[in-house]
């Protein structure tokens, strides 16, 4: 069980990284059992097959023309999976905008994230999911949202915890250390978590800090913090457990660097082979949080993989559905992209406006 004492052999400034599987599946820690029951581990599974399913399936429609742009989640879904099984209804989720799976277990509909990349705003609404916050684009803002977020529910003396989510690249932004400064500052109850997939588009992590880690970051603040093997479900879900009642109990921030590897592109409008090489992606290829979480299920006879495919063509036709919802939404107004900023939208508006309209008309777009 992952308590305090672990959490003192983990030390970010001694470049430690927390892992209970190897790449194989295999428990490395002595005596280490999980706190889950056989059949969440094998939910969890699933939930990581669906993820990387969806993900596909939204690359493919994008490459369809029917969605604009989207950015894959391919390989960091040990950590959408682990947030999920461990975020309270009660807890917020303050995203970035590669989390998938920790949206979906948040209540969020897969339909809804298709509208948002096909870029109509209603995606943004979120009907089913409480207590979450819009997708941050604006890399790292989000997070200053969070200690908001935190210090009213303190303020009004709730019991529940702020998650919020960026990137390694979020990382050298202000925008970060502000909000680590004031979630220790003022005592704020948010966890932290880094997905370092080890690019910030194409700028490699060797090129954006100098630091040690990510997880020493929040040691300079006096934050909580560990690096923790972002490809291993059990280790993300130990720590985020941890995390969670760390916090709840101290009324203290934590900080996860989730160490993992985007295996697919930033973005749909991205091609990563310009930039890295393809040792390196068959090296963290072996490290793939659906295989290694595979092999543990087929080691304890938890899983039969042939069961795989069946699963995969059953979620194929749910997530096709969903897209087609996404497809029949209303189309927005014009109207609705100019009419609320003024009384008397000023004439450079109008003019825009009006070559707009005019436009739609020729292409026999929205009326
Ligand atoms: C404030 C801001 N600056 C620049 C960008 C353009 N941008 C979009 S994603 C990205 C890289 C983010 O890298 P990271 O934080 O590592 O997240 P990842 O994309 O790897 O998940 C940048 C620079 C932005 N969206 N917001
Ligand atoms: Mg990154």
């Amino acid at each position: 069980m992952f308590n305090l004492k672990t959490l003192d052999k983990f030390k970010p400034i001694d470049d430690k990284t927390y892992q209970v599987i190897d790449n194989d599946g295999k428990v490395i820690i002595k005596d280490w059992i999980p706190d889950l029951k056989d059949e969440e581990i094998v939910q969890a599974y699933k939930d990581l097959l669906f993820e990387r399913t969806a993900d596909f399936m939204a690359v493919s429609y994008q490459r369809q023309g029917r969605m604009f742009t989207y950015p894959p989640n391919l390989g960091q879904e040990a950590i959408h999976i682990a947030s999920g099984k461990v975020i309270q209804p009660e807890d917020w989720l303050v995203p970035a905008f590669r989390e998938l799976g920790a949206w979906l277990a948040k209540g969020v509909s897969l339909w809804e994230i298709f509208l948002y990349f096909k870029g109509h705003e209603d995606g943004s609404k979120f009907l089913n999911a409480k207590r979450m916050l819009p997708i941050s684009v604006p890399i790292a803002s989000q997070l200053l949202h969070a200690v908001g977020i935190g210090y009213a529910m303190k303020y009004q003396g709730e019991k529940a915890v702020a998650f919020a989510y960026v990137g390694d690249g979020g990382t050298s932004e202000g925008d970060f250390h502000e909000a680590l400064n004031f979630a220790a500052v003022w005592d704020v109850p948010v966890v932290f978590v880094v997905q370092n997939n080890r690019f910030a588009i194409s700028v490699p992590l060797k090129m954006q800090t100098r630091s040690l880690n990510l997880a020493v970051k929040g040691v300079a603040y006096d934050v909580k913090s560990i690096a923790v093997d972002g490809n291993d479900f059990f280790a993300m879900h130990d720590v985020l457990s941890f995390a969670r009642e760390f916090v709840l109990k101290e009324n203290k921030p934590f900080l996860i660097e989730a160490k993992t590897y985007r295996q697919g592109a930033h973005t749909t409008s991205d091609d990563p082979t310009r930039y890295r090489t393809k040792d390196e992606e068959d090296e963290w290829a072996l490290k793939d949080p659906l295989k290694r979480l595979q092999s543990y299920l087929i080691s304890k006879k938890l899983w039969d993989p042939s069961e795989d495919e069946k699963l995969i063509a059953q979620y194929k036709k749910k997530i096709d559905s969903e897209f087609e919802k996404a497809e029949a939404y209303p189309e927005y107004k014009l109207d609705d992209v100019f009419d609320y900023m003024y009384e008397n939208l000023p004439d450079e508006l109008k003019r825009q406006k009006n070559n707009y309209q005019n436009y739609l008309n020729h292409v026999g777009g929205v009326k």
